[in-house]
């Protein structure tokens, strides 16, 4: 088999956290040793990444001072400049000092609040000066196991205030930076605030700037929640509002997988893929994964390279697919076309919608047995991914 080949123009990108993982987990102490930022950088350009991201701390140790941290920032530019990597988006470690304990812009602790504000502030100056466009935020804190333990309306309220601001502040500072809020139903905490796709989109709108804030949806935490990551990505299209991707893979809603790319529910990638391309989604592809425990640094790269392979291979399959002729004919079979097609003609209204004669019992029967070719088209697909078409 040909393996297609990754270009800068696909845009693959990936954490250092992710590669750089030590695989510490709730059980077991770290099976791997820490990454050096520029190793990883070097080895992300060898597998045909294009970019990087980090969480302030992966790059930076909580805590250093000024000398200590202009020294790893010379140094990760120089390697940025090396490897020709760019950086295409950002975080904030919001999660792992125990200040954060309770969260972070939702905590009850007004100073953890304003400490929380004043970390991301400081890295959207690092993000904006090393050309990041998309500042990623993932709320993993800002939540509660028990009831009263959080008031979620005030929470709300807190979580709101700490966008404003942060808006403001992007704006203010003139940099060309949007947000993108990266949604997960729980863990680390028990629940956790803006759990889905659609409640950051309603949360998105109240916003003092809307245009600033968009989605990360990462497949792995629509899983989780029982939920068809494809579709989510699809109203983020739909919506503006699809910044910045984070894939991987999930088996179902169970504790958080961050399997590479392609693992797991593969027929959830299929369509995610596919849903990316027929949305003309054409921002950073990344990789939100962690190589399993048992794994040394090789099967690290082995891993990060199959998931570029992966999306590569998919992303061959959904264009093989739609350009298959019996697939187009059952498209239509499956009155896809009629979808696209308004339900009221224009200008028509609910008054024109009245003087419509209803159908009879005949044109009734006839809409209720008329033959859709679903199951046809979805078996289509499934031969197209089982590698026996196209
Ligand atoms: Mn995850």
């Amino acid at each position: 088999m040909n393996r297609p080949v990754p270009t800068s123009a696909d845009q693959f990108s990936f954490g250092l956290w992710t590669v750089g993982w030590q695989a510490r987990d709730p059980f077991g102490d770290a099976t791997r040793a820490e990454m050096d930022p520029v190793h990883a950088l070097e080895q992300l350009a060898a597998i045909g990444a294009h970019g990087v991201n980090f969480h302030d701390d992966d790059l930076i140790p909580f805590g250093a001072d000024d000398a200590t941290r202009d020294g790893i920032i010379d140094r990760f530019r120089k390697g940025l400049a090396e490897t020709g990597l760019v950086v295409t988006t950002a975080t904030t470690n919001l999660f792992t000092h125990p200040v954060f304990k309770d969260g972070a812009f939702t905590s009850n602790n007004r100073d953890v609040r304003r400490f929380a504000i004043r970390k991301v502030m400081r890295n959207l100056d690092l993000a904006a000066e090393l050309g990041a466009k998309v500042y990623v935020c993932w709320g993993g804190r800002e939540g509660a196991e028990y009831g009263a333990a959080k008031d979620v309306p005030a929470a709300l309220d807190r979580y709101q205030e700490a966008f404003n601001v942060l808006g403001e502040y992007v704006v203010d500072q003139g940099y060309d930076l949007r947000f993108a809020i990266e949604p997960k139903p729980n863990e680390p905490r028990g629940d956790i605030l803006l759990p889905t796709v659609g409640h950051a989109l309603a949360f998105i709108e109240t916003l003092d700037r809307p245009e600033l804030v968009g989605l990360n949806p990462e497949i792995g935490h629509e899983e989780m929640a029982g939920l068809n990551a494809a579709a989510g990505y699809a109203q983020a299209l739909w919506h503006d509002k699809l910044f910045h991707i984070d894939l991987n893979g999930q088996n179902g809603p169970k504790y958080d997988q961050d399997l590479r790319f392609g693992a797991g529910n593969v027929r959830g990638a299929f369509w995610v893929v596919d849903t990316l391309v027929a949305g003309g989604y054409d921002g950073p592809v990344h990789f939100d994964f962690k190589p399993v425990r048992p794994e040394t640094e090789a099967g690290v790269w082995a891993s990060a390279r199959a998931c570029i392979d992966n999306y590569l291979i998919l992303r061959d399959k959904v264009t093989a697919f739609r350009a298959d002729p019996e697939v187009k004919a059952a498209l239509v079979e499956a009155e896809l076309p009629e979808l696209a097609r308004p339900t009221l003609s224009e200008g028509e209204g609910w008054r024109g919608l009245l003087d419509w004669t209803l159908p009879d019992a005949d044109r009734l029967d006839e809409l209720a047995t008329r033959e859709v070719a679903m199951e046809k088209l979805d078996q289509l697909a499934l031969e197209h991914l089982y590698g026996i078409r196209g």
